[in-house]
Formats: structure tokens, C-alpha cells, sequence
């Protein structure tokens, strides 16, 4: 398995984001305990300092593994279905930049909490339509600069469509894009799925990327996930993406993050 810990400059308090503060410094600490990459959540890939990081890259064979959106709509309010035509228009510029950092940086874009959630289900047509033009619009950018979208699948509590694997592979199927990839959470599958390594097997090639997290959000190793379970299952359908953990940074970062990698590397085996 490659293993991957998210980092950011700066993210607001209850983020799952392990390391705070410079991104390099926060690499070579991550790279220090064992991680092979690192998962850079920022509000804006503009605001990264492209050099440094291709720069550090070159270096070492230690990654990034992927560019987090979330903190674009936490942050500055932007979603794919906004009421807002101006809005919906402003998220798909924010995430044509970060194609483009993430194709500096051969690294993927996840999508989660970006798409926003419906304010009336009863007209789940109409921001289905939405979210699947800004997709539309983007896909064929991604392709062309060789960039995978990772859509996450989040738990119903935090957003009200997109939820399960299942329903996930339904709403790629139409897309027919090789580098729209689903992307599953263990905290999230915790709540939805009824069995999560048939979860992971049914996705099968289609996975793009994989985030770890206990039941709790803490580190992984304190709770009640069957992580062997889960590896095997990604290891039976030939995962070879990242597992990247976005986890609370809690009893303190460091703990939080040296407690999951030396777990995880004692149960990941050949
Ligand atoms: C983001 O990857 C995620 O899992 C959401 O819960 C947003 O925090
Ligand atoms: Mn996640």
C-alpha cells in the first residue's frame, strides 16, 4: 500500500487535516514517520507555492497525493449547484486551477463536499443537471492535462446526495469519463455502507482514491474498523491508488499521525 496524510497551510480548527503550517516542512515531517505522500487540502491552488513543491518532489520519491477541494466551499462558499449562477461559475474556474497545479504536480483532484448539497430534494433534477455541467465542463480539462477527478462518496449527514459506493458508480456511469474515479472514506462508509469491503470490491477499477479514518474520525488503530478487512479488499481488486489518512489530528497531530502509520504499516502484508 502507499500511504498518504493530509496537510494544509492553514484549515479551520475542526478540519480532518493532520499537519498545519508550511507544506514542506509538514512533507519532510510526514516523510520522517513513514508516509510515502502527502494530501494538500488548500481553498485555492493559486495560493501554493508550485516551485517548492515540484521542486521538493524532484528530490525525494516521496509524493503528493492528491489536491483536496473542500476548503473552497468551507471557506469561500462555492458549490457545483448553486442557486447562483456567478457561484457555480466561480467553483469551475477554482477547480481549473487546480487541475492545473495537479498536473504540475502529477497528482489527482478530490471532489467532495465542493458539489454542495440540495437545498430541496424534490427538485433533485435540476441541481443533478448542475452538478453534472460543471463536471462536463472540467472532465475534458482533466483528461487533456492527464488529471484524475476523484468524486467522494460523504455521509448523509454532512451531505444529502452522493452518499453510498453504489450510488456513486450510477452517477459516473452516464460520464463515461476514464479519469472521473470514485473516492471512498472508512468514517464515511462506517455510516452507509452495510459492508464496506463489498463496497470496495463492487467499485473494482473505478476506485480512484481512499481515505482512512476510525468510526470515532480519530486515528486509525483506535477504533472499531476492521482495517485488515479492508485492505484485503482493496488489495483483491488491485488497488494501487493511495490510502491517505483524514483523520481528526486529535490527541495532538503528531500522536494521531505516527499512531496510523505504524499501524497500518503492521497489518498491510504482501
Ligand atoms: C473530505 O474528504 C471529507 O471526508 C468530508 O467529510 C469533508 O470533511
Ligand atoms: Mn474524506
Amino acid at each position: 500500500m502507499k500511504f498518504s496524510v493530509a496537510i494544509a497551510e492553514e484549515a479551520l480548527p475542526a478540519e480532518p487535516v493532520l499537519f498545519r503550517g508550511d507544506l514542506i516542512e509538514s512533507m519532510g515531517k510526514a516523510e520522517g514517520m513513514g508516509y510515502d505522500a502527502a494530501e494538500i487540502h488548500t481553498r485555492d491552488a493559486a495560493l501554493l507555492d508550485l516551485d517548492a513543491l515540484t521542486g521538493r518532489g524532484e528530490k525525494t520519491s516521496f509524493t503528493v497525493s492528491a489536491l483536496a477541494t473542500g476548503l473552497a466551499k468551507r471557506v469561500d462558499g462555492l458549490t457545483f449547484i448553486s442557486d447562483d449562477e456567478a457561484v457555480r461559475e466561480e467553483a469551475v474556474a477554482r477547480v481549473k486551477k487546480f487541475i492545473e497545479a495537479a498536473e504540475r504536480l502529477k497528482t489527482g483532484v478530490i471532489v467532495g463536499s465542493l458539489r454542495g448539497i440540495i437545498p430541496n430534494p424534490a427538485e433533485r433534477d435540476v441541481y443533478d443537471r448542475r452538478f453534472r455541467d460543471c463536471l462536463e465542463q472540467l472532465l475534458p480539462e482533466a483528461q487533456n492535462r492527464g488529471v484524475d477527478i476523484h468524486l467522494e462518496m460523504i455521509n448523509r449527514y454532512e451531505n444529502n446526495y452522493l452518499n453510498t459506493a453504489r450510488e456513486g458508480l450510477e452517477y459516473i456511469k452516464p460520464l463515461a469519463s476514464g479519469n472521473l474515479k470514485l473516492h471512498l472514506d472508512t468514517y464515511h462508509m462506517n455510516i452507509e455502507e452495510a459492508d464496506m469491503t463489498e463496497a470496495i470490491r463492487a467499485c473494482g477499477d473505478r476506485l480512484g482514491y481512499f481515505h482512512v479514518a476510525e468510526n470515532t474520525r480519530r486515528y486509525v488503530g483506535s477504533g472499531a474498523i476492521d482495517f485488515a478487512k479492508v485492505f484485503s479488499a482493496l488489495k483483491d481488486i488491485g488497488y494501487r491508488g493511495y490510502v491517505s489518512l483524514e483523520c481528526l489530528a486529535l490527541p495532538d497531530p503528531d500522536t494521531a499521525a505516527r499512531k496510523s502509520i505504524d499501524f497500518m504499516r503492521s497489518i498491510d502484508r504482501p
